[in-house]
């Protein structure tokens, strides 16, 4: 089939004919919007007539970057590996995962269901809303998905498959190469230049040496680790939940990485989050609840990590029997170790890159009084800079939240 841009009033010509599709629909009549926000792909909504709770959503790549507009080529095939990623990932965790409906990755389009009664979590933590469920939720989703695309389940057969199915998604890795590690520490026509001219922090951060080379050291790690699947784009903007239920959207960015770089991503949002309370709202029991939910994601995501560990004891790392208890449980705790260290390490470049670079986030960059938001841009910097230059000697999690609370 040849691809075709759609657009409002092309989508229902090309999904009416799709059985899975005519099935979910019956003979309703069927309408559409465009509700895409995101900064890549368009996103539209289809609903029936007769029910407006009967809906599914479509989603298409097209072949420029969204946000920046038709002049930023970016090939369509991003949505070939989102797809792949979506399927694998409901393979592991169907609970966590919208159900697919329909894809065609020659249309570089998916059809999936509606998740209609659950809202972007980053637009509810900055309405204050609390999600009991969510640390719960998300450490699973964290340490399954982790845990059995490595090397630590995986045999080593299957682990190099994975690696060549995903790691061709190039354009994307390279998106997150300039901008998570390059771009956003230097001049660049991509970054928010209006915010950057005269700007003494901004010509600070560019100039610091010492962590720009922390942050290479980190974009290396990016680049030739080869951990686990990732979603790769674990933002809160990539995650739709409600007070019961939880789902991860969006994983376009999907590659064969390093083990902390998904936890650093949502790490760095929340604490994104917990700036825009500190600076803007003042409310000290919303920056409690992310204080906890960053504590209890890391907690509860190693501990669940370790018990699958237990329970698989041959893998193409380890085969069975290799080390003594004594020896494999220190082994274990070194290497949950490095993963938390590192997690921090890629929060830190998570949240500076957020401040001057292409993509800002709605916490800090949509602050509209722009002494509160150099206020907050100034803390996610002092942040950032605490995570990634100090990284590497953390012990516990709660050193963590110490290095959070410390930074004004
Ligand atoms: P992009 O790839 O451009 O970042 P996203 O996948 O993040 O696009 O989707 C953009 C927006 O579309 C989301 O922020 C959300 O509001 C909406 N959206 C995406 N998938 C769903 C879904 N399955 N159900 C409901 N809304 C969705
Ligand atoms: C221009 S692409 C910018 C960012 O949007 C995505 O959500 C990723 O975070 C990417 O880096
Ligand atoms: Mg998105």
């Amino acid at each position: 089939m040849q691809y075709k841009e759609l657009d409002v009033n092309s989508v229902l010509d090309f999904i009416i004919d799709i059985p899975s599709i005519k099935e979910y629909f019956g003979d309703a009549s069927l309408n559409v919007a465009e509700i895409g926000d995101g900064n890549l792909n368009y996103v539209y909504i289809v609903r029936s007539d007769d029910d407006a709770n009967k809906a599914l959503i479509v989603k298409q790549a097209v072949e420029y970057l969204r946000c920046v507009g038709e002049e930023y080529a970016l090939s369509r095939e991003r949505m070939s590996f989102e797809i792949r990623a979506m399927k694998k990932a409901y393979a592991i965790l169907p609970k966590h995962i919208p159900k697919i409906y329909y894809e065609n990755e020659d249309m570089s389009l998916v059809i999936m269901e509606f998740l209609g009664r659950h809202e972007i979590m980053r637009k509810g933590l900055i309405e204050k809303e609390q999600y009991p469920n969510f640390t719960e939720h998300i450490s699973t989703y964290l340490s399954f998905f982790l845990f059995y695309t490595s090397s630590l389940y995986l045999s080593s057969d299957a682990k190099r498959k994975l690696i060549d199915e995903f790691n061709a998604n190039t354009e994307l890795c390279k998106l997150s190469e300039d901008f998570v590690f390059t771009t956003a520490y230097m001049d660049d026509e991509t970054n928010d230049n209006e915010n950057i001219v005269n700007n003494d922090d901004a010509k600070r951060l560019f100039n610091d040496m010492e962590f720009k080379a922390k942050v290479l050291e980190l974009k290396y790690k990016f680049m030739t680790q080869t951990d686990a699947l990732l979603h790769g784009d674990l933002h809160t903007g990539s995650i739709m939940l409600n007070k019961e239920q939880t789902f991860v959207i969006d994983p376009e960015f999907a590659f064969v990485g390093p083990f902390g770089f998904d936890i650093g991503a949502l790490i760095a949002n929340l604490v994104n989050n917990y700036i825009h309370h500190s600076i803007v709202t003042h409310d000290a029991k919303q920056q409690a609840y992310l204080l906890t939910t960053i504590q209890e994601v890391l907690k509860k995501f190693e501990r669940k990590f370790l018990d699958l560990w237990t329970q698989h004891t041959s893998s193409a790392l380890i085969a069975d029997g290799f080390l003594d208890a004594r020896y494999l449980d220190i082994y274990k705790k070194k290497f949950i170790l490095n993963i938390l260290r590192e997690s921090i390490g890629f929060a830190g470049a998570k949240m500076a890159r957020r401040v001057y670079g292409v993509a800002g986030v709605e916490e800090i960059r949509g602050i509209d009084d722009m002494m509160l938001r150099h206020k907050a841009e100034k803390m996610a910097l002092s942040i950032a800079r605490e995570f990634v230059m100090h990284y590497e000697n953390i012990k516990t999690i709660d050193e963590v939240l110490e290095m959070i609370q410390s930074e004004r």
